[in-house]
C-alpha cells in the first residue's frame, strides 16, 4: 500500500475546479456526478443531502504519523462538493470526541494502513480502497458512454482492484484479472464469484503483454511505476487508473491524453463522502 506523502497532495486544494473542469471533458462528468454513480445516487437528493452534512476530519499521528496538508486537502476537497467540513483542532482521541461532542454526522480519518469515514448517525464504515475502486470504475464506464459486455482488464488485485472489480461487474463487464503476484488474482476471482454466479464473465491473465492489445479497458490499481509500457499503448485504449504511483510514464499519459483518468486523492474522498449520505 502506497503512503501518500506532501508533495502528491500540496497543490490539490489550489487546483480543485482545474481538475473538475479536466474530469469534465475526459468523462463528461463532474467529481460529485461521477461519485453518485459510483453509488448509483439520484444527484439531486445528494446535492440537497450534502449541503447540511457535517464531516470532521481528524488528524492521525500513530505510526508514520501526520501527512502535512493530508486532512485540510481531505476537507477542502469535501468542501469543493459542498460538504460542511472542517478538520478538528486535536488529534487521534481528542479529535474523535471532539467530532462526537459537537455532533458532527460523520468523520474521517486516516493511519498507515487505512482511511476510513464513519457516518456518526447510521454507524456505516467507508473504506477508501473499496470506494476508490468503485469510482475508477464508475468514471471509466462513464468516460465510454458505458461499459456493459466491454472486456476490462483489472490490473492490481488487492482491495482497491477487488472495490473496482465489483463495480465493473454490476456495470455488465467482463473482466480479465491480472497481478504480478497470480495467487492474488484467482483469490479475488474466488471472492467475487463465490464458486457461482458470473464466472464466466472472469478470467485470470497470467500474460499481460499478450492479453492487453485484447482490452480495450484497462483499470490499474497497483502500487507500481510503469505497468502499462507506452508500446501497448494503442490509439482507443482507455485506462482509469487509482493506482499510486502511477503505473504510466510521461511519455504513455501523453499518448493517452484524455484517455486517462487518474488522481491521488480526489475521486477516492468524494466516493467514501456520497456513501457516507447514503442510507
Ligand atoms: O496514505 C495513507 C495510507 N496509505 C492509507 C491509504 C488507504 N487507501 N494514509 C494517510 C495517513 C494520514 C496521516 N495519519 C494523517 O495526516 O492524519
Amino acid at each position: 500500500m502506497t503512503r501518500l506523502i506532501n508533495n502528491d497532495i500540496c497543490e490539490i486544494s489550489s487546483r480543485l475546479n482545474g481538475y473538475n473542469r479536466n474530469l469534465q471533458s475526459t468523462t463528461g462528468h463532474s467529481l460529485l456526478e461521477i461519485a453518485a454513480r459510483a453509488y448509483c445516487a439520484d444527484e439531486i437528493k445528494l446535492t440537497h443531502q450534502i449541503k447540511t452534512f457535517s464531516i470532521h476530519v481528524i488528524p492521525v499521528t500513530s505510526g508514520q504519523g501526520i501527512i502535512k496538508n493530508f486532512s485540510e486537502t481531505v476537507c477542502n476537497i469535501l468542501k469543493f462538493l459542498g460538504f460542511k467540513a472542517l478538520v478538528t483542532i486535536e488529534s487521534d482521541t481528542f479529535g474523535l470526541a471532539s467530532a462526537l461532542e459537537k455532533k458532527a454526522d460523520a468523520i474521517m480519518m486516516a493511519d498507515d494502513e487505512r482511511f476510513i469515514g464513519v457516518n456518526l448517525n447510521t454507524r456505516k464504515v467507508t473504506d477508501n480502497s473499496d470506494a476508490t475502486g468503485r469510482i475508477f470504475a464508475a468514471a471509466l464506464s462513464l468516460m465510454n458512454g458505458g461499459i456493459r459486455d466491454a472486456n476490462v482488464m483489472v490490473m492490481g488485485c488487492g482491495p482497491v482492484g477487488e472495490g473496482a472489480a465489483k463495480k465493473l461487474l454490476g456495470l455488465g463487464a467482463r473482466l480479465s484479472l491480472y497481478d504480478s503476484d497470480l495467487p492474488m488474482a484467482y483469490s479475488l476471482k474466488e471472492k467475487l464469484t463465490n464458486g457461482l454466479v458470473g464466472q464466466s464473465r472472469i478470467q485470470i491473465v497470467d500474460d499481460f503483454a499478450s492479453h492487453v492489445l485484447k482490452c480495450p479497458y484497462i483499470l490499474e490499481a497497483t502500487p507500481s511505476e510503469e505497468t502499462i509500457p507506452d508500446e501497448l499503448i494503442s490509439d482507443h485504449l482507455r485506462v482509469s487508473a487509482p493506482g499510486v504511483p502511477l503505473g504510466i510514464s510521461k511519455n504513455g499519459r501523453k499518448i493517452l491524453k484524455n484517455r486517462l483518468v487518474h488522481d491521488k486523492l480526489e475521486l477516492g474522498v468524494a466516493a467514501m463522502a456520497v456513501n457516507l449520505v447514503l442510507n
